[in-house]
């Protein structure tokens, strides 16, 4: 049984997944999720990613790289050890707080128009870059001088925070990054059709 992805192809939250099943080499069923259709797939959360695979069924874009890396991937995805995965660990929680106010809230207000405050959303975006180039400055990689899911969970809104008026010529090192994660063996953008694979 193939992998699935109930997906919103514009969402940065899905085509996270879809960039690790590609890094992964895996392919998988793309799912247009819809509420009404797809509902018992995705659960009581109603949010998109939910990854079905087998009799496993998850939803948290951060969980689902966490999965397949663990069930798919070369170990320096998510190596072993209590400081690399807590280290790992602080960039999950920062793609899921820092990134998704500031670049990802700009991003949808600016791009599709969602409610919201502009003004707050590129301040945080701001200091998100900024922290970011600021990391990176030294390093090749998020942690660990590999990539790992790190890299895979940050990249999609940060890559995409141009969209939202945001001048990236002032994040050097960020931009090297995403030269870099742009040019990993799989990597595919967010925009290839069926990038994961089939599209159901
Ligand atoms: N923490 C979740 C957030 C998921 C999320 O916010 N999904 C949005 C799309 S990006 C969603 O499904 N919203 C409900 C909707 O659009 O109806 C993750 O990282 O996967």
């Amino acid at each position: 049984m193939p992998i699935r992805l109930y997906q919103i192809r514009e969402s940065g939250n899905c085509y996270r997944v879809r960039l690790m099943l590609a890094l992964l080499g895996q392919t998988a069923d793309l799912i247009e999720a819809s509420p009404e259709r797809d509902g018992a797939a995705l659960g009581a959360f109603r949010e998109v990613p939910v990854l079905v695979d087998g009799s496993l069924r998850l939803r948290d874009s951060q969980a689902i790289l966490v999965y397949l890396a663990r069930r798919y991937g070369e170990p320096h995805w998510l190596p072993d050890g209590a400081e690399a995965l807590a280290r790992i660990q602080q960039w999950l929680s920062f793609a899921a707080n820092e990134i998704q106010n500031g670049p990802r809230m700009a991003r949808g207000i600016v791009r599709f128009g969602r409610a919201g405050d502009l003004e707050a959303a590129l301040r945080k975006a701001e200091r998100a870059l900024r922290l970011l180039d600021l990391h990176l400055a030294a390093r090749t990689w998020l942690e660990t001088g590999a990539p790992t899911i790190a890299d895979v969970a940050c990249y999609p809104y940060v890559s995409k925070a141009g969209e939202a008026g945001i001048d990236m010529s002032a994040y050097p090192a960020l931009a090297r990054w995403i030269g870099r994660i742009e040019t990993l063996d799989g990597y595919v953008p967010p925009e290839a059709p069926g990038s994961a694979g089939r599209t159901a």
